[in-house]
């Protein structure tokens, strides 16, 4: 059996999905800017599409969504073109974001800070989420954008948008959310919350890879990242991906209609799976509390064991997982959320994401349950650090000299 629980790194393309996409290869290919009848043949899907993503995260008229090539450029869209307008060419020196954001949102916050800006880190507590009351003190009358995920990519743990948008608002500071683990796995919607900004992303909810989206509140001004052409009302030039801007619609309208049914379904096999790893072996922990994460995540720690090597193992059973971000994957370094959270570095290499996607079924949960207790024996049995010893009731244990917070 194959599984693949690696859909927060990216998912499936859903075969509705792809079957819209194929006339816009090879039939209907004209670029949309001709005038001619090829061009414009390409209109009517491009502006279904868009009404796709307005009406998935109820965006309102005056809102603008634009598509980028992925969330990344989103994310360094927003950072970058805010730093230009309200920092080079404004009074404001402050940004704020968190020690969890994506590797697009803290590389961007890196280099902004080689050029001068001031970037405030906000610590998450223990179940890895950022508390908005710490915001409060931190934003200056010179803060030009406070930026905060919805969803953690690696534990899914979600982040209080409603409070921190309110909150911006209030001080009148910019609030810009990657919302790329949201949408589509729990409800977004933007007459909810007090949003500025948000950064989606096609791929992970059944859409294809090499598309994203930015949403943009009231049309708020942002000088392009991209100048060119006058595409999409100048804000973003580059010939639209017609097949590409039409299987994000697809999907994003898939993804997000009936979502409480969708997300139950995956919620429950996720629940099995956690209930089960948590029942059956010793010494292991998921970070967060399942009421406040995204359906169809969990990030597991198995004392004693390298996430390495399991997933190895997991890959020999033919199932994919990961250790985190996939961005993060090839440095081979400790979890950056669990380090956050105030896990050692020997605990946060033991960290396992498995995420669950609408496509994950319930064989294929009853087959990850067993070949994840063999292989979590296995490297046990020839680990040189791992001594079971059993946790102490506040959650803390010594074994192998891990010394840990309770998650
Ligand atoms: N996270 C993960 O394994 P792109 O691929 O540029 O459209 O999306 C980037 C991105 C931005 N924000 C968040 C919260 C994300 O999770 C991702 C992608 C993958 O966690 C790949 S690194």
């Amino acid at each position: 059996m194959h599984v693949y629980l690696d859909n927060n790194a990216t998912t499936m393309v859903d075969p509705a999905v792809a079957e819209a996409m194929i006339p816009f290869f090879s039939e209907i290919y004209g670029n949309p800017n001709s005038l001619h009848r090829y061009g414009t043949a390409s209109h009517p899907a491009i502006t279904k599409a868009i009404n796709q993503m307005y009406k998935a995260i109820n965006a309102s008229d005056n809102d603008d969504i634009i598509f980028t090539s992925c969330a990344t450029e989103s994310n360094n869209w927003v950072l970058k073109s805010v730093w230009v307008d309200k920092i080079l060419n404004g009074d404001k020196n402050h940004i704020v974001t968190t020690e969890v954001e994506h590797p697009s949102v803290l590389s961007t916050c890196k280099f902004l800070e080689e050029q001068g800006v001031k970037v405030t880190y906000l610590p998450v507590n223990d179940q890895g989420v950022v508390e908005a009351h710490t915001l409060r003190s931190f934003i200056t009358e010179k803060t030009a954008l406070v930026s905060v995920m919805w969803a953690n990519n690696e534990t899914g743990m979600i982040f209080p948008i409603k409070e921190i948008g309110q909150i911006c608002k209030e001080r009148g500071v910019l609030f810009h959310t990657d919302g790329v683990q949201a949408v589509g796995k729990i409800p977004v919607d933007m007459q909810e919350v007090h949003v500025d900004f948000m950064s989606m992303s096609a791929h992970k909810f059944h859409g294809p890879k090499g598309i994203g989206a930015l949403y943009i509140r009231n049309s708020e001004a942002l000088t392009p990242l991209l100048h060119g052409g006058e595409h999409m009302g100048g804000r973003r030039s580059g010939t639209l991906n017609v097949p590409y801007i039409v299987g994000m619609g697809k999907a994003i309208e898939l993804a997000t209609e009936n979502i409480e049914e969708k997300m139950g379904s995956i919620r429950a096999k996720r629940d099995r799976l956690e209930d089960a790893l948590l029942a059956e072996l010793e010494d292991v922990m998921v970070v967060g509390n399942r009421e406040n994460r995204t359906p169809n995540t969990i990030l597991i720690s198995i004392r004693g064991v390298e996430g390495e090597g399991m997933l190895w193992d997991l890959n020999n059973a033919l199932i994919g997982a990961s250790t985190g971000s996939a961005c993060a994957s090839e440095d081979l370094e400790a979890n950056t959320v669990m380090l956050a959270i105030g896990a050692d570095h020997e605990l946060a290499h033991t960290g396992i994401r498995l995420s669950l996607s609408r496509f994950t079924t319930d064989e294929e949960i009853d087959y990850v349950i067993e070949k994840f207790k063999s292989a979590v024996k296995r490297l046990r049995a020839i680990s040189s650090s791992y001594a079971k010893v059993q946790p102490t009731a506040g959650g803390e244990a010594t074994a192998c000299g891990i010394h840990h917070k309770k998650f």
